[in-house]
């Protein structure tokens, strides 16, 4: 049974007065003993509200990423180059989406509605990943996103997989599973690239140049400066800080860039033998806080995309709760 048997048409709402962290600190030893012990919590559980709040920031914001996310390659599916590529493109686009319900059913368990959430990532409240606010101007830039982005992506899934939130881990469990295609298809259109024509590689080393500063701050601000880290690690909720998983990605995926004879637009970036840390330039921050607040080149035009779905999508939704008389069924 997927999600560990949990119906995620009907939010856990048990949330409630109990969840108070200071007044009840037995059950908050047990909850955090629990943890320790590596074992899971499940929705029907008791947990701390701030657990509970951190989870659906973390969980909801990543449901969005993925459809969101789906929107810079899905404009270049007409115009992929040949059947080939159309076809991985369309079920990479198709398995996105199919991300984003998982995690918002992941996130309804802890009592947030999709409604609401949809409602926050439309005013703006919520957030979403701050690489999906840049266009694809090329398919150069496709390629980028199937082998850079999805990389970090799998780096980041692949740790928390092994965290504290049942519903979370599991989604996460089948999301990593996909994108191991896609991290390949990805990967194979880079090689083409690189290996191509002189205009060919020309095309992929833009897109590297432009690409490279917001892939970096993917993982999030550095960890003296990142906000939620020090609780969320103690949790349980991310298996490694922002800097130990931008290392990790570093670690494996430039010489990768490297070995294809491209070049990344940063002359300091190099591995220090002594320390297996991975040096390089700071990318702007203060940028990467206007962008994932609202202000980069693409965030109206990807907010206004969603509003156009969300409202030409009532009546389907419409249909589906009348038609939708019948209890649910878990999933086998
Ligand atoms: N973008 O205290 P921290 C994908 C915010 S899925 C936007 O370090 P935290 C698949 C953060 O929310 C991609 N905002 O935060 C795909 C906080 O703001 P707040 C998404 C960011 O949560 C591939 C503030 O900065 N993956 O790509 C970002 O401990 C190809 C302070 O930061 C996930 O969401 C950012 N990059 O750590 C789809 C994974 N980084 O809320 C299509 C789950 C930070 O206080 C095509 N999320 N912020 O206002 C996580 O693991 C974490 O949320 C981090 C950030 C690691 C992203």
């Amino acid at each position: 049974m997927y999600g560990g048997g949990y119906i995620f048409d009907e939010p856990d709402r048990r949330q409630a007065a109990e969840e108070n962290d200071h007044d009840q600190p037995a059950r908050l030893g047990e909850f955090e003993a629990k943890i320790a012990a590596g074992e899971k919590i499940e929705p029907g559980d008791w947990m701390p509200s701030e657990y509970r709040r951190q989870l659906i920031r973390l969980i909801e914001q990543h449901a969005h990423s993925e459809v969101v996310g789906a929107l810079p390659e899905g404009t270049w599916i007409t115009r992929a180059p040949g059947f080939r590529r159309k076809m991985a493109l369309i079920a990479k686009v198709q398995d996105e989406i199919g991300h984003g319900q998982l995690l918002y059913h992941a996130a309804e368990t802890l009592g947030k509605t999709r409604q609401e959430m949809t409602a926050d990532l439309l005013s703006g409240k919520s957030k979403y990943s701050n690489v999906f606010n840049y266009p694809a101007e090329t398919w150069a830039d496709v390629t980028v996103i199937g082998f850079l982005i999805d990389a970090a992506a799998i780096v980041n899934q692949l740790a928390n997989s092994k965290g504290s939130y049942g519903p979370y881990c599991r989604a996460l469990e089948r999301i990593c599973y996909e994108e191991s295609f896609h991290l390949k298809q990805g990967q194979d259109a880079f090689v083409e690239l690189a290996s191509g024509t002189p205009m060919q590689r020309g095309m992929l080393q833009d897109a590297l140049n432009r690409w490279w500063p917001p892939i970096m701050q993917f993982f999030g601000p550095p960890d003296k400066i990142s906000a939620h880290s020090a609780r969320l690690m103690q949790w349980k909720v991310k298996m490694a800080s922002n800097d130990e998983m931008r290392n990790q990605f570093l670690d494996t995926y430039v010489p990768k860039v490297f070995e294809l004879g491209m070049t990344l637009p940063d002359p300091l970036l190099a591995k220090d033998p002594v320390t297996g840390r991975w040096k390089y330039t700071e990318p702007d921050w203060n940028l990467f806080f206007r962008v994932i607040g609202g202000d980069g080149p693409c965030n109206r035009e990807r907010i206004a995309v969603r509003s156009w779905a969300e409202e030409h999508g009532a009546w389907v939704r419409k249909a589906l709760k009348v038609t939708s008389g019948m209890p649910s069924l878990p999933i086998a």
